[in-house]
């Protein structure tokens, strides 16, 4: 498995983010942008715009899931669609620095694409992931995230406004206002719109300020998300191993939450023996 380089490592620590260039290459990216067009079509989930719901940053969000390739679009729950969608679960080197920076005790929490249509309506937002309570837990800079995320850019995003990953950098380290006191957004203060290419990767723990900066490029902006947790946090969009974990690898099967024997209470604290096996060295 391959390591972050001690340049990587200082500023994921002081910066709170890496930006790795070219991971997808071109026919990659036509591929999961098309499967994203693709999968538009059938039925799938999106978040619920329930206000009588937590729904978070979704609240002052005016955006409806469209049937048009450039609309507006968040789908879950990404892995049944084609198997290259599990496939990207632990490629490398993607997953080997996610495990260099978390070690190996980790689930796969999350899956989502999301399209952000060019539109004058948007202003983008500003969040932490993990929620309220995520938001006040910052790890030291030497420790492991609690949770991390790994955003694939489908699009080049080479212009301000065009729907970029917008950070605070070293905000994982430091408060920046509550949003009860003040609301912060991609164009307070200290925020940086990321500039990146179709087939980068950013890397960044859910304790770090980010979003997307508004959409006026002209065109929309694609990408997927895989979050990752460590195992004591349990995956936050299936409640059990799901069944599609029986066509997996081994490895693919226990980022699902299979630890290789029957659930029982209190499995998700201490980890499986093999875990590190399972995870670093799997063949
Ligand atoms: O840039 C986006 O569309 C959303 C990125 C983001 O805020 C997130 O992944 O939490």
């Amino acid at each position: 498995m391959l390591n972050l380089s001690e340049e990587q490592r200082r500023h994921w620590q002081t910066d709170g983010y890496l930006h790795l260039e070219g991971v997808l290459d071109a026919s990659e990216v036509g591929f999961f942008s098309e499967e994203i067009d693709r999968i538009r079509t059938l039925p799938g989930y999106e978040p619920d715009r329930n206000p009588e719901l937590p729904i978070g940053h979704y609240a002052h969000m005016d955006h409806t899931p469209s049937l048009d390739n450039d609309g507006f679009m968040d789908r879950r729950l990404l892995l049944s669609y084609h198997q290259a969608f599990i496939d990207l679960m632990d490629r490398s080197p993607v997953f080997d620095y996610i495990v260099d920076l978390m070690g190996p005790n980790i689930l796969l929490s999350m899956t989502q694409a999301i399209v952000r249509p060019s539109s004058d309506k948007f202003p983008g937002y500003t969040h932490t992931d993990g929620g309220e309570s995520l938001r006040r837990i910052r790890v030291s800079e030497s420790s492991p995230p609690i949770a991390m995320k790994a955003m694939y850019l489908l699009t080049d995003v080479t212009e301000e406004n065009s729907g970029n990953l917008t950070v605070f950098p070293g905000s994982h380290l430091r408060q920046i206002p509550d949003p009860d006191d003040r609301a912060m957004t991609p164009y307070s203060p200290g925020a940086a719109q990321l500039m990146g290419k179709a087939g980068d990767v950013y890397l960044f723990p859910h304790a770090l300020w980010h979003g997307p900066a508004m959409n006026v490029s002209g065109r929309s902006r694609k990408c997927l998300l895989y979050n990752y947790c460590q195992l004591w946090v349990r995956s936050y969009d299936f409640d059990v191993v799901p069944e599609l974990a029986r066509r997996c690898a081994p490895r693919q099967r226990r980022l699902l939450g299979d630890l290789g024997y029957d659930f029982r209470p209190g499995s998700y604290f201490y980890v499986p023996k093999d875990q590190a096996e399972v995870i670093i060295d799997p063949d």
